[in-house]
């Protein structure tokens, strides 16, 4: 399938999702939502990826939102089925299992920001902006933010975010806790080729495990989660990657995994 409005790549073991409509600040229509979730249950179903790395095209926005330009001839029914496309998009890509970082390079605002909050962390540039301007609009956020943004930084200041409307920049956005590294901007997605590089030299049924464990018990107690974690420890002694990882450790060599899920 020829994609309109992604771009795709796969570069050593990476691949790189860009969110392609500069004229629109790579704004979310629903033919962006329908080809990223088709390009992402490929990714899911392609040994090649190691790493996914998110980020949009041109050099002012990551993605300014959904399209602000289809809202007015929507429903009710219409207006959710849209937030319920994007929340299953998003999830898509948060549960795959391997590492996926966003490479936030300018505007991440409303579902653009939900994007980059459904990645396992971001890297953003000196200039990037992150904000939740739905209610200037009249509306919540409908991808996922109202869940994502509380768990990630307590529900004070996500509601405190998304009542203002206010625009952080990206040294906030870090005080925060939002986004793990911030670059400028022309070191930016040099930076994060370079972390995912590193990602796809470690075990990837480990890393797969780490995520399920940190993001599955993120959601329940502290006790399910220390059982999830127990298990993920218990099963990696009967993975290749283990034996791998430890064997080179004894003999004083790097590992080489071989990047296979199904072992
Ligand atoms: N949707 C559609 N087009 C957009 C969007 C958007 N979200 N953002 C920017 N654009 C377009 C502009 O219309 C403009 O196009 P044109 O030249 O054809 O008029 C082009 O991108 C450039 O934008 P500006 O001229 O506005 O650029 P500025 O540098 O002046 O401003 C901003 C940049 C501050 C980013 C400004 O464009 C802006 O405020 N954009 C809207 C941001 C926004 O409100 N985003 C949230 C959208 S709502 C949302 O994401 C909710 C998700 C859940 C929905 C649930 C479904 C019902």
């Amino acid at each position: 399938m020829g994609y309109e409005n992604i771009v795709f790549e796969v570069q050593s073991g990476i691949g790189v999702l860009t969110i392609n409509r500069p004229r629109a600040l790579n704004a979310l229509n629903p033919q962006t939502f329908y080809e990223m979730s088709v390009l992402l249950e490929r990714v899911r179903e392609d040994a090649r990826v190691r790493v996914l790395v998110l980020t949009g095209a041109g050099e002012k926005a990551f993605v300014a939102g959904a399209d602000i330009k289809v809202f007015p001839s929507m429903t009710p029914l219409q207006g959710r089925q849209f937030a319920e496309k994007g929340q299953r998009v998003f999830s898509l890509m948060e549960e795959l299992p391997i590492p996926v970082i966003a490479c936030v390079n300018g505007f991440a605002l409303g579902g653009g920001f939900e994007a980059a909050l459904a990645c396992d962390f971001i890297y953003a540039s000196e200039t990037a902006r992150f904000g939740f301007p739905e209610v200037t609009l009249g509306l919540v956020p409908g991808f996922g933010g109202t869940q994502r943004l509380p768990r990630l930084i307590g529900r004070a200041r996500a509601k405190e975010l998304c009542m203002s409307a206010e625009m952080i920049d990206a040294r906030r956005a870090l005080e925060m806790g939002l986004v793990a590294r911030v670059f400028p901007a022309d070191r930016l997605f040099e930076e994060t080729m370079k972390m995912a590089g590193v990602l796809t030299s470690r075990g990837p049924n480990a890393l797969r495990s780490l995520k399920r464990v940190i993001d599955r018990g993120a959601d329940g107690t502290f006790q399910t989660g220390c059982a999830l974690e127990a298990e993920a420890f218990g099963n990696c002694f009967g993975s290749r990657d283990m034996k791998e990882g430890v064997s080179a450790f004894l003999e004083k060599r790097l590992p080489v995994f071989r990047g296979s899920l199904s072992d």
